[in-house]
């Protein structure tokens, strides 16, 4: 293995590159452990490059067996090639020359998954962000765009179907059972960009005619007999090149497109040109073998991957410093996306539940970066939740500073003047400002500047005046590397509410912009006087969570038990009862801490009884109102000296104080809930199962018995319902019989599908208390567990790490001790997959001594071993600093 150079690579590096490839003609002779490459790459030098410049390719792990420019065979003192580097110190002088080189490689032995490899005896590729030098020797650089034509021949019968990017080219048979096919993409795009899938599936077939009446032939891909699985994600796919064109105007472009599940896959899926690979988890679903949440991710990220032809790959990145520039942006689409399709207020709730549990965490501990990064040393380890979850939240802050209009206007300058090309943060944000004729320099601060804002609030009410003011102060806490910050350009939308429940109109307001409902920071301090308002009203602040920040109020209880129940604004409701539950979870956490049973306000379980109870609201509202945060979520807010023990047992004490007041409305509701109408994954079906689901764990809490789930269990027609009561059935009363029956049923029904297996190891890897690490040692013996496929180690390894706050932060140091085994058994075979998995214990410092110092010495057994990835090394280092 390759492992760390400790090179360090930084934004203010950039320079072009000396040479173009214009076009790139690929040969693939597919053979299990001796895949032919030929690549014949036509070459152009910069203009204005210099002539003396050499010409230098990336490789990682190639073996060249032969080469020549312009059909002469090149003498070896003519080049010099390493498995890392191909150098040709004096290219032809000419400027433009066609360098052929054939490599040799071995898609069997890739167990890294980035390059050519094989999942399932299928060919296939992951090229982003750099297996595309795996391949072959190139300008492995996303500003180096090229025209692709690619002919694969392979074994008929290993391979009868042969995909690449573009639009489908000559096919036929050749001799000794081997046939080929040949595939053109006359849009010029970056490497990372490029893929091939070779094999044998079934396919999903369908057609979509675009706006201006464009003909595309859909098609998904999959292992022979799911084909019908595929629907759902063949549905949401049609759904999603409708919405592009409805919202944004954007048409798909070729006459195909494909996508294929794989069963080995690093991430969730790749938005390759025309040919979409996708883990296969994002692909199959149906209600025997999917959950509704597994039907929203799927829709979300088909969705994703679709809309990366414009933003993404139409226009992609200039290099790997802008890679939000890519993927905030079509986060944010997608985000959009779904919300249209499904409730918008329940969308938004879990997506600022994931940026809390996800990106809040990163940007407050070791690994923080900002949006755009400045320094990196291993990319794979930038697809992060900040790039990401942070960089579609900036998009939304662009959109809520310039309205829908003028954001949409701005979208559109951006597309049509970059078009074509490799762009960077700065392009985005011109074609904003000159959309709209703001200056939007401070407000780039989002994209540069690391770290969760802190906002502070206090009011006060001159009734003889009839005045409002609130004192408003922000800072950015120090994040590594970056001690002193910048103020920044912070909107925070918001609303007085009088005792009716409405918005009060005030009269004027001074000391800050207010434009719209929302209050513009840009300053340390704001004093924001608002005149005409008769009576103290109850402030609603930072609705729909218009900005990234962390929020600290000072306002009475009083005032957040009235808006949870009467604030217009829905997002705001589930925001002050979230507020309320948890402070309520960190008082009744130290209290705990402190030796004693915490007791909560009798009034808090009566206000989640009463939202319940009000059918008024959706029930998928209400399913989210009613789930308590995650022990992690409280840990988060904790922040210092945590003892997840505690946690757990302040969380659990609120739970059953909240079920038990409510025992009566809960059970009414499980109940009127029941459904047995046919399935439907719609987003209204789902948020009544979730509700259910919901009444089902609190009940169960409520009686101290199995019986009710494990009724519920065996009643149970879909996998929502199925795998809900289990979890239940296994997390609460794990010693019992009936858990062990129904754990087991579930394995006897779905060995042969480890997509739904998953499941079942996620389940047991969350079960909290004394046994967890025995429990998760023992399944990674089990016949379906494979350290080797990155969906089986994420749900056992990564799900006890991330999900089992009890067991994986054992006192005793057992669960870091197992996890690193883990981690460093993973990390032989596929570095991004270790690396990933480390990043569990980033918030380590945040831990009570006792534990702190167990995971520190874990995280030194990690840093002790030789000869670490760069990948795993990057993390591991940056962690311990
Ligand atoms: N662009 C890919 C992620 C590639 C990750 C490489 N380590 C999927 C996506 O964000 O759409
Ligand atoms: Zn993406």
């Amino acid at each position: 293995m390759r492992s760390d150079t400790g090179q360090i690579f930084r934004l203010e590096d950039y320079r072009p590159s000396d040479y173009l490839i214009k076009y790139t003609d690929l040969v693939f002779w597919l053979s299990p452990n001796h895949t032919r490459v030929r690549a014949e790459l036509t070459i152009e030098r910069r203009e204005g490059g210099s002539k003396e410049s050499p010409l230098v390719l990336d490789g990682d792990e190639l073996v060249l067996t032969s080469i020549s420019i312009d059909g002469q065979t090149l003498d070896a003192s003519a080049y010099s090639a390493s498995p890392e580097q191909l150098i040709i110190p004096k290219p032809p002088a000419a400027g433009r020359f066609v360098l052929a080189m054939e490599t040799a490689i071995n898609p069997s032995a890739n167990s890294k998954l980035m390059g050519l490899y094989r999942s399932n005896g299928v060919y296939c590729t992951q090229c982003e962000a750099e297996g595309f030098r795996r391949i072959t020797y190139f300008l492995d650089r996303p500003d180096v765009l090229s025209i692709y034509k690619v002919r694969i021949e392979a074994s008929v019968g290993e391979a009868p179907v042969l995909l690449s990017n573009g639009n489908a080219g000559d096919s036929g048979t050749l001799p000794d059972g081997r046939h080929f096919a040949e595939w053109d993409d006359p849009f010029p795009k970056p490497s990372y960009l490029f893929a091939l899938v070779a094999g044998d599936l079934g396919r999903l077939g369908d057609t979509f005619t675009t706006a201006s009446g464009k003909k595309v032939d859909l098609g998904i891909y999959v292992e022979h007999g799911k084909e019908k699985r595929a629907t759902y994600a063949m549905d949401a796919l049609k759904r999603s090149m409708r919405w592009d064109e409805e919202t944004f105007g954007l048409e798909y472009d070729l006459d195909v497109f494909n996508i294929v599940a794989v069963s080995d896959f690093n991430m969730g899926a790749m938005e390759n040109k025309g040919l979409n690979l996708f883990n296969d988890k994002y692909v199959l679903a149906d209600e025997e073998t999917a959950t509704d949440a597994d039907f929203a991710n799927i829709e979300a990220i088909i969705a994703h991957e679709y809309f990366h032809n414009w933003t993404g790959n139409r226009i992609t990145c200039r290099d790997w410093f802008q890679l939000c520039l890519k993927e905030g942006l079509t986060v944010f689409r997608d985000h959009e996306f779904s919300a249209d399709q499904r409730s918008r207020v329940v969308r938004r709730i879990s997506e600022v539940r994931t940026l809390r549990a996800h990106q809040f965490p990163e940007d407050q501990g070791p690994l923080a970066h900002p949006v755009r990064p400045r320094r990196y040393r291993e990319i794979n380890n930038f697809y992060t939740a900040t790039v990401y979850e942070k960089g579609s939240e900036v998009v939304r802050m662009i959109r809520t500073i310039l309205g829908h209009d003028v954001f949409r206007a701005g979208m559109d300058l951006y597309i049509q003047r970059h078009d074509g090309e490799a762009a960077t943060v700065e392009d985005f944000l011109r074609a904003f400002e000159d959309a709209s004729g703001r200056d939007l320099s401070q407000f780039a601060l989002w994209y540069h500047q690391a770290g969760t804002p802190n906002v502070s609030v206090t009011s006060t009410h001159d009734a003889a005046r009839g005045e409002l003011t609130l004192e408003i102060e922000q800072s950015v806490p120090p994040t590594p590397l970056e001690s002193r910050k910048r103020l920044m350009h912070i909107p925070i939308a918001f609303g007085l509410v009088g005792t009716d429940g409405n918005d009060i109109a005030y009269k004027s307001v001074e000391g800050a912009t207010v434009e719209d409902g929302v209050i513009h920071l840009h300053k340390r301090r704001h004093a924001v006087r608002f005149s005409g308002v008769a009576e103290r009203p109850a402030i609603s602040l930072n609705r729909g969570f218009s900005a990234p920040i962390t929020l600290v109020m000072e306002q009475q209880p009083e005032a957040y038990y009235f808006l949870a129940r009467h604030d217009s604004d829905l997002f705001s409701r589930w925001q002050s009862l979230n507020t309320l539950v948890t402070n309520a979870l960190i008082a009744g956490s130290r209290t705990r801490r402190g030796g004693k049973i915490p007791t909560y306000a009798s009034e808090l379980a009566d206000l989640i009884g009463a939202i319940a109870a009000d059918d008024t609201l959706e029930p998928a509202f209400r399913a989210l109102a009613l789930t308590l945060p995650g022990e992690a979520d409280i840990a988060r807010e904790i922040g210092t000296n945590i003892d997840p023990d505690c946690v757990f047992e302040a969380r659990e004490a609120l739970l059953l104080e909240i079920a038990r007041t409510n025992r009566g409305t809960f059970a009414l509701l499980y109940e009127t809930l029941a459904d047995d109408r046919a399935f439907s994954p719609d987003a209204e079906s789902a948020g009544k199962r979730a509700l259910r689901n919901v009444m089902l764990d609190y009940l169960s809490a409520a009686s101290g018995t199995p019986d009710l789930a494990a009724t519920a269990f065996k009643n149970a027609t879909n996998m929502t319902d199925r795998a809900a009561a289990l979890a239940i059935v296994a997390h609460r009363f794990g010693d019992t019989q009936d858990a062990k029956d129904a754990l087991a049923e579930f394995e006897a029904r779905f060995r042969d599908d480890p997509l739904v297996l998953d499941k079942w190891l996620q389940i047991q890897a969350a079960a909290p208390g004394g046994n967890a690490v025995e429990t998760v040692s023992a399944l990674m013996q089990h016949p379906s567990f494979s350290l080797g496929n990155p969906n089986r180690v994420r749900s056992l390894i990564g799900t006890f790490a991330t999900a089992n706050q009890t067991g994986f932060h054992r006192a005793d140091g057992s669960g870091y001790r197992l996890f690193v085994d883990a981690v460093l058994a993973v990390e032989k075979r596929n570095p991004q997959v270790s690396a990933r998995l480390a990043t569990a214990l980033r918030s380590w410092r945040a831990l009570e001594p006792v534990r702190q110092a167990k995971a520190r010495e874990a995280l030194i057994r990690i840093a002790a071993t030789e000869n670490l990835s760069a990948d795993l090394r990057d993390i591991i280092d940056r962690t311990l600093a």
